[in-house]
């Protein structure tokens, strides 16, 4: 059944799909809680401890993980002032529809076939799955990584009731070079495969209210309103890695806001115009705010 799912998801151009338990995931137990001491989470992620650590809370049935690679990178523009990953349509939009493709035809394949899809918004580590999946390896920079997409994709998975048998994990890390640490515009990359999320460039473009001196600073130091590329940018395993083969990564890009389209915008407009864009979830005030920092 393994290899059949993964020539189903071949056929429709994913290359990274692999297995991850249905949990314990006892050492990501030990890193979230030790992210959650040190007060570096960001505050974005699922709440409840036990329900990161423990599927069947989630799936009483569960007995497996399908996890996806979604790649993205279609090139850089050098005036861009979005994260790359924003490019393009909403990447929740493309990477459910293409999960609930491979559900479908499980749902044909295997009687009582039960399913609960994820990306971004699910309790896990999407990572953890990843990595446990065998699709990639840690970087310094917190990214998992893979061969040949670099850091650029997105992770989708499939809480299901089939005892797929799981991959192993890869055994490497990435090259330990440091130049993500040095580069790093919110100096929050500790080193030890964990960043401060608080201080994260990234995070900063999402937060609401106030924005402290200090944050302000870390802002001011790159040019993107939404999101953070430079650990990415400057990572060795990202270089002259291979464009997406998924055509709607590739198409109908954004690259840029401009502040004086976005002050005529009625919020209405806004929503209108931009739903189906992973930039909008926050509203155009923040956007406006962020464009007023950067000052471009
Ligand atoms: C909250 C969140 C954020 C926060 C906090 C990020 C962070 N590093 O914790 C903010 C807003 C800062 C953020 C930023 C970004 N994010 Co984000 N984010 C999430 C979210 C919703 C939860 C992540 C989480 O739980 N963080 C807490 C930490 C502890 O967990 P973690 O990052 O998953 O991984 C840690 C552990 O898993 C650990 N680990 C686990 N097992 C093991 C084993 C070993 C041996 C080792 C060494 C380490 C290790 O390594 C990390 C150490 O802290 C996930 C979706 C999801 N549900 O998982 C997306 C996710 C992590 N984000 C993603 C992306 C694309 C980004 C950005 C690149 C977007 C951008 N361009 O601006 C940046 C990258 C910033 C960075 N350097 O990490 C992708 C990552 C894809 C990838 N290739 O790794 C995810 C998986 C979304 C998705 N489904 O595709 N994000
Ligand atoms: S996304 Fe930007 S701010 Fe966040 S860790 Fe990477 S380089 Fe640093
Ligand atoms: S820039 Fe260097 S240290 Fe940072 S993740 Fe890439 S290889 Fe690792």
């Amino acid at each position: 059944m393994k290899t059949l799912l993964k020539e189903f998801c071949r056929s429709i151009n994913l290359e990274y799909v692999g297995i991850a338990p249905a949990g314990p995931y006892l050492a990501f137990a030990r890193l979230w809680w030790q992210q959650v001491a040190r007060n570096h989470h960001s505050g974005f992620e699922e709440r409840n401890f036990a329900k990161r650590v423990y599927p069947h809370l989630t799936m009483p049935e569960a007995k497996s993980v399908i996890v996806c690679l979604f790649p993205y990178f279609a090139g850089t523009d050098p005036e861009a002032n979005l994260a790359k990953y924003a490019y393009s349509i909403d990447y929740h939009l493309l990477v459910k529809e293409k999960l609930e493709v491979i559900a479908s035809f499980l749902r044909e394949e295997i009687p009582g076939f039960q399913y609960q899809i994820f990306v971004d918004n699910g309790p896990f580590s999407d990572r953890h799955l990843a990595f446990q999946a065998g699709l990639g390896f840690w970087g310094i920079n917190n990214q998992l990584i893979c061969d040949k997409y670099g850091s650029y994709f997105f992770i989708g998975t499939i809480l299901n009731n089939y005892p797929f048998p799981p991959d192993s994990p890869q055994k490497k890390t990435c090259l330990q070079c440091g130049q993500c640490i040095q580069a790093c515009p919110g100096q929050c990359i500790l080193g030890d495969f964990t960043i401060n999320a608080r201080r994260c460039k990234s995070y900063l473009t999402q937060k609401k209210g106030q924005l402290s001196a200090e944050e302000l600073e870390i802002m001011q130091k790159t040019p993107l309103i939404w999101g953070c590329d430079v650990c990415q940018d400057v990572c060795p395993h990202n270089q002259n890695v291979a464009q997406t083969k998924l055509l709607e990564f590739t198409t109908n890009l954004i690259t840029r806001l401009d502040g004086q389209e976005l002050k005529r915008l009625s919020n209405k407009e806004f929503k209108e115009k931009y739903k189906n864009r992973s930039f909008s979830w926050r509203g155009k005030k923040i956007l406006l705010r962020n464009l007023e920092i950067v000052g471009h």
